[in-house]
């Protein structure tokens, strides 16, 4: 499969698909420099201005700075006012510029007009006004209210900004539904649960790498994904002068690339690995003791097999090591891991030296490939438990937390909804967040999370209810969802479904109506935080060019029109809820349209951080106009060991027994009448009694068994993958071999050749890969990069929908093959999150 031939766009389409171009030779073939130079795009430095904003390219989140000449976005660079990445960069941030002057995009309100949906089956979209789309929805919402159905208006949320709370969450629930449903739970809880379960912080963390000895990576890449890469690109050059490195992945990244060690583990397989470091840096003597504490004669009795009496050890600030040891890690040993993780025994002895060596100063990493896996919650919690172990947790160069920052909320509604929408308010979530079999236990609270994926299953079981009227803001669950075939069909059942975005994509494809949205790094506001180098940021987005076609603000803009035109209907909440919250905090104006309610909403939730009466901590602002110029703020820099024995665990300690999931899990137990055993069972975890207290073993669960589906498959980001949004774009696919074993213009699974030589398959043919969820087809890449047995995949291309460059054929024939066709819907339930990884056996064969 290869596009390359593809490419078959007119000069005008060119030059209206790049616009920018002309900047970043890095980035562009001559020609096409020639072509824009001609047209007199040229980057001259001087004649235009550079102005603050986010990049959203992913969960990053760097401040930018971006280059506007002639009205024109041309060149962006990290904002040298950032004291987290500086003006360093990853090698997508170009990209953006290609989503923005992208000839695709929507520019006006679009209705459908066939109304039969399906893939194939053109959606017949006619330009309408906002007038007329706003009424469209209004006589919906008005409709509900009459019915008393408020609870069936739906609205679905992906890639944000810290204002979306306003249009999905509060402008929600002022109209009277719960279902302010967000990606949360595809993007990665499983991961915080780790830590939660641990060290009682729900969130990510910051690695200390200027300082550290040695990284421990269990599937982090951190040059292409995971969070702030712009800072970690920049200084990995210097951290190898003093850590060393090892990347455990069955897929060599370009992480692995630069590592002194590479474990290609067996997938599903790290919490063995995890398990087995802890049981020999016990059995070492290896343990940090200034935090975990040491044995009161200090003879160390961590002996393999052997039972310890807690009474012989005087613990710290950690809780419940020795009952970890005897109810989990006794038995351990490198050997029992060997045999699972496919990773040899001695190799994890030396592993732990040099881990326990290197402590305090180690880091151990861990990736959603790792954790969001059906059982592989505990996966998060042994493989964080390291990090406690080795005393590495608020350390310099260990493992740091996500500072918090005094930024605000947007203000609440929920006394502003009446009598028809507080009843609505009572009515069950639509994704079944707090049943049995979802705990989603966001921050240990029963139901307290999402479980996103599984409103497509309530839309096609109508349980607990069909909803009315679904609004998909900035998502395209149809093909970032595994399964997302079944987001297909539910959506086909929804009598109305809105999209707020830049481009037709597959969710788009099933919408009766299509709202246009501007680029949230150009032409709107918004506000979003990142970490890294020992200080936390907020940083916003602006508006800096004219927006593209109809498009207006859309978190806060969109709310506006529908309360507009609600309140000409005589249901004046929604309007009276915007004005009386949302004024100017500098001058205590109401607003009176759509932008100045971005605007203020802006200033509102940042201005602890801009107003100097209320400075409370970072970098001191004179005031809104100072920091909008600058358009990031940073906090102090990040006081160490601070938390020790005062973290937000039941104990308060770092837990190894976790009282903080006993708690939870009890709970939740109670709620549904039964026992936590019962509650393992339901989640699909085979823990039993006290094990489910404490980071422990579970076997991998394969879904396709091994004669049918004898390969697994390895899903993975690509350095370039802006989230789902990248591939209508020239500078991603001409780019793609930036990922090791990669191809340009081509959407590639990589196969080990000893694996490829038994399937007689050669480098570059065209493969079908079949799971028992579905079915797709890309092109061969032979490459020793992956583990015997498996074949890696990026996540990104298989767009049927999107844009030219996207799909093979608009509408019909994807480019390439959507690894979420081949993902079960299935999920990590504890956390209600996606199970995109673990054992997911597939079948390989040439077309
Ligand atoms: P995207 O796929 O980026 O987000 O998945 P989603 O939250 O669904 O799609 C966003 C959609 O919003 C686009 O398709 C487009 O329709 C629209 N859009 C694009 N730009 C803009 C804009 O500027 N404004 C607005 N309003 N709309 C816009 C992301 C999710 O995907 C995440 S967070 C993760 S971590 C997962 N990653 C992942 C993976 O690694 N592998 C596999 N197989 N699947 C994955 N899915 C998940
Ligand atoms: P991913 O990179 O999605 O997760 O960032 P991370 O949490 O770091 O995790 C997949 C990794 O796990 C891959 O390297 C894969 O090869 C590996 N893996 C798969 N299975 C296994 C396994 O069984 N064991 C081990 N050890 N490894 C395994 C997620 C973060 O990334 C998020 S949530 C978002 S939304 C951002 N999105 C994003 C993006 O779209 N593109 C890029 N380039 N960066 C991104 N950064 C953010
Ligand atoms: Fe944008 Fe992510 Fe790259 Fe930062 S790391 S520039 S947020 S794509």
């Amino acid at each position: 499969m290869n596009k390359k031939n593809g490419l078959c766009l007119s000069r005008r389409q060119l030059l209206l698909g790049t616009g920018s171009l002309a900047l970043v030779s890095l980035f562009s073939p001559s020609p096409i420099m020639m072509a824009m130079a001609k047209a007199g795009m040229v980057y001259e430095p001087g004649s235009g201005k550079w102005i603050g904003t986010t990049c959203n390219g992913c969960t990053s989140f760097c401040a930018k700075q971006v280059y506007i000449q002639d009205g024109r976005a041309l060149h962006i660079r990290g904002n040298e006012h950032s004291k987290v990445h500086g003006t360093s960069s990853c090698p997508r941030q170009y990209l953006a510029l290609q989503e923005l002057y992208d000839p695709d995009r929507v520019r006006t309100p679009m209705l459908r007009t066939n109304p039969e949906k399906g893939r194939g089956i053109d959606p017949q979209f006619k330009p309408i006004s906002w007038d007329e789309a706003i009424k469209l929805m209004a006589d919906r919402l008005m409709a509900l209210r009459e019915r008393n159905e408020t609870h069936r208006y739906v609205t679905l949320r992906g890639r944000y900004s810290y204002l979306s709370d306003l249009l999905i969450k509060n402008f929600t629930q002022v109209l009277g539904s719960p279902n302010a449903i967000t990606h949360s739970a595809l993007c990665a809880e499983a991961d915080k649960l780790g830590s939660f379960f641990t060290e009682g912080d729900w969130g990510y963390r910051q690695y200390d790498i200027k300082d550290t000895r040695y990284i421990l990576s269990f599937g982090v890449d951190p040059l292409s994904a995971n969070r702030q890469v712009s800072y970690y690109c920049s200084q990995w050059g210097n951290t190898l002068d003093h850590a060393q490195v090892a990347i455990v992945d069955p897929r060599f990244s370009a992480s692995a690339a630069k590592a002194d060690e590479w474990l290609p583990v067996v997938p599903g397989q790290d919490a063995a690995l995890g398990l087995a470091l802890a049981h020999q840096i016990l059995v070492d003597g290896g343990w940090h003791r200034p935090f975990i504490g040491d044995f009161k004669d200090g003879q160390n009795r961590f002996v393999a097999g052997q039972e310890v009496d807690p009474e012989y050890f005087d613990e710290l600030h950690s809780h419940g090591l020795v009952r970890w040891w005897n109810l989990e890690l006794k038995e351990h040993t490198p050997e029992w891991a060997a045999e699972l993780s496919g990773i040899e025994a001695a190799q994890i002895r030396r592993l732990a030296k040099k881990l326990a060596d290197a402590a305090p100063r180690v880091q151990v990493w861990r990736a959603r490939g790792v954790q969001m896996q059906h059982r592989g919650g505990y996966t998060a919690m042994a493989l964080h438990a390291l990090n406690g172990l080795l005393g590495a947790i608020d350390q310099e160069g260990g493992v740091l937390k996500w500072a918090s920052v005094p930024l605000g909320e947007i203000p609440s509604s929920k006394k502003y909804a009446d009598e028809i929408g507080q009843q609505g308010l009572k009515k069950e979530k639509i994704d079944r967040r707090g049943r049995l079999e979802f705990p989603a236990l966001k921050k240990g609270k029963s139901g307290g999370g999402v479980v996103t994926n599984a409103v497509a299953e309530s839309i096609l079981t109508e349980d607990p209810y069909l909803p009315d009227f679904v609004l998909g803001y900035f998502n395209n669950f149809t093909f970032s969802a595994p399964g997302g075939q079944q987001w297909e069909e539910a959506l086909k059942k929804v009598p109305f479904v809105a999209h707020i975005t830049t481009n037709i994509s597959e969710f788009s494809w099933y919408a009766d109506l299509i709202l246009p949205a501007p680029h949230f790094m150009f032409e709107r506001w918004g506000i979003q935080k990142t970490a890294g180098n020992r200080y936390t940021q907020v940083s916003i987005s602006q508006p800096m060019i004219k927006r593209l076609g109809l498009s207006v603000e859309d978190e806060c803009g969109i709310p506006w029109l529908i309360a507009e035109e609600l309140a000409r209907r005589g249901f004046k909440d929604p309007m009276r809820y915007l004005i009386t919250e949302f004024k100017d905090p500098e001058t205590g104006k109401e607003p009176t349209n759509a932008d100045e309610l971005a605007l203020y909403a802006t200033k509102l939730l940042t201005k602890k951080l801009w107003d100097p009466l209320q400075y409370i901590e970072g970098d001191h602002f004179s005031g809104w106009q100072e920091f909008q110029d600058k358009g990031v703020w940073n906090s102090k820099p990040y006081s160490f060991r601070k938390r020790w024995s005062q973290m937000k665990t039941a104990t308060k300690k770092f837990e190894f027994y976790s009282e903080t999931m006993k708690e939870a899990l009890e709970k939740h137990a109670k709620k549904h009448h039964t026992d936590v055993d019962q509650v393992m069972e339901a989640t699909g975890y085979l823990a039993r009694g006290e094990q489910a207290f404490v980071p422990h073993y579970e076997p991998p669960f394969r879904y396709g068994d091994e004669k049918a589906f004898p390969m697994l498959f390895v899903d993975h980001k690509s350095r370039l993958s802006r989230e789902g949004r990248s591939a209508n774009s020239f500078w991603y696919q001409q780019n793609l071999d930036v990922d090791p074993g990669a191809r340009k213009y081509a959407d590639v699974a990589k196969l080990n050749p000893i694996d490829a030589k038994m399937l007689s398959i050669e480098d570059g043919d065209t493969i079908r890969i079949t799971s028992i969820q579905g079915s797709i087809v890309c092109e061969a890449a032979l490459f020793e990069g992956v583990r015997p047995g498996t074949v890696a995949k990026a996540f990104g291309q298989g767009h049927w929908a999107y844009g030219r460059i996207a799909s093979q054929q608009f509408g019909k024939i994807p480019f390439g093959g959507n690894n979420n066709e081949l993902l079960p819907p299935v999920y990590e339930q504890l956390s209600g999150s996606s199970a995109f990884y673990g054992q997911i056996g597939v079948r390989v064969e040439k077309v």
